[in-house]
């Protein structure tokens, strides 16, 4: 009964979307535990909800003009989608990628909406962002970007309206940029966007919000288990943001991380990267903008393969935070027979959904993004509470917030998600916990 149902729905949302492979796979999660929740909750039937909650409100897509060192004309295609505000401003990053277009925005932005949910903070779900590839351009053609970027989006946020902020592609200094183009076209300082320099309004720890954020997370499923990271063999792809700070964060916390990687290979450090070698990295990706083979060339007994990835490695832990898709049901079999007793997506939707089936037929601690990379978004709604407030709170204290609300998040997962004394389902869990709270609020706003 219930798969025909979800196969019914699923067949709807296709048919309204063709060709937007991302956003289906996302809703296809989503759906294979909501279909069956809302079948048997009389309470939400019969106001449109499921149909309503994959449509975006709207979506905006603009040509951005901009012209490089050599005064050479580029063309690239800005969005924004807004898809859902019953709980709050939308709220989501900006993804600039070669690979960036509708159906993944559409996916990340639908994904936002459940995990700004299970925050506890009052933000709606967004995302956006461009084709554009910062790779390989100077300062001054970001800059350039960015400008023209923001010279079209700014006529649709607001820190009341829309509130974006970074992902791939976009750290400190595109935001920094955007941020600048905004103050000078709307002559106002607001929390317009989140992820801002600390000296114009940005929050301590939102950095390394996403990545500390989810390695809390995984404290606290191992927790479950009566287990803890110190001693574990842990294995992390991408070399951006967020694997830098789940580095950092399992590094402290006795972990022992073996690889990290990009899109051009892994580096394999069978000794451990410790917390020396883990800043060498950070100063190469962040400051040097290199790629992580020169962490290879560098450091001795690393081997690096080219076209890699580090699920070929054995593990305890496993911390995708590079991108969609990374681990398929081939991998992430491999993951478990190699001993893998937990995985902490800190990328979005970085496994496939038969990727998911694997870990959750081998009921291994397996937590979807939207539950344990939701740190980065909770830590933006503190830097907006921050921003209102015209204060600024210490490190400590946000990083206590930080840690409290992904405490609470698993809490959530628990109380929706939990099938016996020994297995909890984080997929079910997660995906209920965020859905309610935007149900209820559309409910009681009436069918529009
Ligand atoms: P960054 O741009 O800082 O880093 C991205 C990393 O992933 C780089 O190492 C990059 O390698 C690698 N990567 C990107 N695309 C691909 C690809 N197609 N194949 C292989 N490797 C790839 O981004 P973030 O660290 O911010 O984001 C990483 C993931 O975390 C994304 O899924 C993002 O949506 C998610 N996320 C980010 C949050 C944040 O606060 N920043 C919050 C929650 C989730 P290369 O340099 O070669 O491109
Ligand atoms: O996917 C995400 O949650 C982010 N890229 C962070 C969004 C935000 O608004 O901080």
């Amino acid at each position: 009964m219930s798969s025909k149902l979800i196969n019914a729905f699923m067949a709807g949302v296709e048919s309204r979307n063709p060709n937007e492979p991302e956003f289906h796979q996302a809703v296809e999660e989503w759906a294979e535990v909501i279909v069956p929740f809302v079948a048997k909750n009389k309470k939400y039937q019969g106001h449109g909800l499921l149909e309503r909650m994959t449509e975006p409100d709207r979506t905006f897509q603009w040509r951005v003009t901009w012209t490089d060192d050599k005064n050479k004309v580029h063309v690239n295609r800005g969005y924004r989608v807004q898809f859902n505000n019953a709980i709050g401003p939308y709220k989501g990053g900006l993804r600039f990628h070669p690979s960036v277009n509708l159906s993944i925005l559409k996916f990340l932005g639908f994904e936002q909406i459940y995990k700004n949910s299970l925050t506890t903070l009052p933000m709606g779900g967004g995302k956006g962002g461009s084709d554009f590839d910062p790779k390989g351009k100077s300062d001054m053609e970001v800059m350039r970007f960015c400008q023209a970027f923001m010279s079209e989006m700014q006529k649709w946020i607001g820190q009341d309206t829309d509130v974006p902020a970074g992902d791939i592609g976009v750290g400190g200094r595109e935001i920094g940029y955007m941020f600048g183009q905004y103050k000078k076209l709307r002559a106002e300082h607001t929390g317009v966007l989140t992820g801002k320099g600390r000296p114009y309004g940005g929050s301590l720890i939102r950095p390394e919000a996403t990545g500390y954020g989810c390695v809390y997370f995984m404290q606290e499923m191992l927790k479950t288990k009566g287990d803890s990271i110190d001693g574990k063999i842990c294995v992390v792809s991408g070399s951006g943001n967020v694997a830098q700070y789940t580095a950092e964060k399992l590094i402290e916390l006795g972990g022992k991380v073996v690889t990290m990687s990009d899109s051009s290979g892994m580096i394999y450090d069978k000794a451990g990267i410790d917390a020396k070698k883990l800043k060498w990295i950070m100063n190469l990706k962040n400051v040097k903008r290199g790629r992580i083979k020169e962490y290879a060339d560098k450091h001795k007994g690393v081997k690096y393969v080219a076209k890699g990835q580090p699920w070929t490695v054995k593990c305890d832990l496993a911390f995708p935070s590079a991108t969609q898709n990374e681990i398929d049901a081939k991998e992430a079999k491999l993951l478990v027979k190699n001993g893998c007793i937990g995985v902490g997506e800190g990328a979005n939707m970085p496994t496939t959904n038969g990727g998911i089936a694997v870990f959750q037929k081998a009921k291994i601690l397996y937590s979807p993004g939207k539950a344990s990379n939701a740190g980065g978004v909770a830590t933006s709604g503190l830097e907006m509470s921050q921003n209102s407030l015209r204060m600024n709170w210490s490190r400590e204290e946000v990083d206590e917030k930080l840690h409290g609300i992904m405490v609470s998040i698993h809490e959530t997962c628990l109380e929706h998600g939990r099938v016996n004394k020994n297995y909890v389902d984080y997929v079910k869990g997660a995906n209920i916990g965020g859905f309610v709270k935007v149900a209820d609020a559309m409910i009681a706003q009436g069918i529009i």
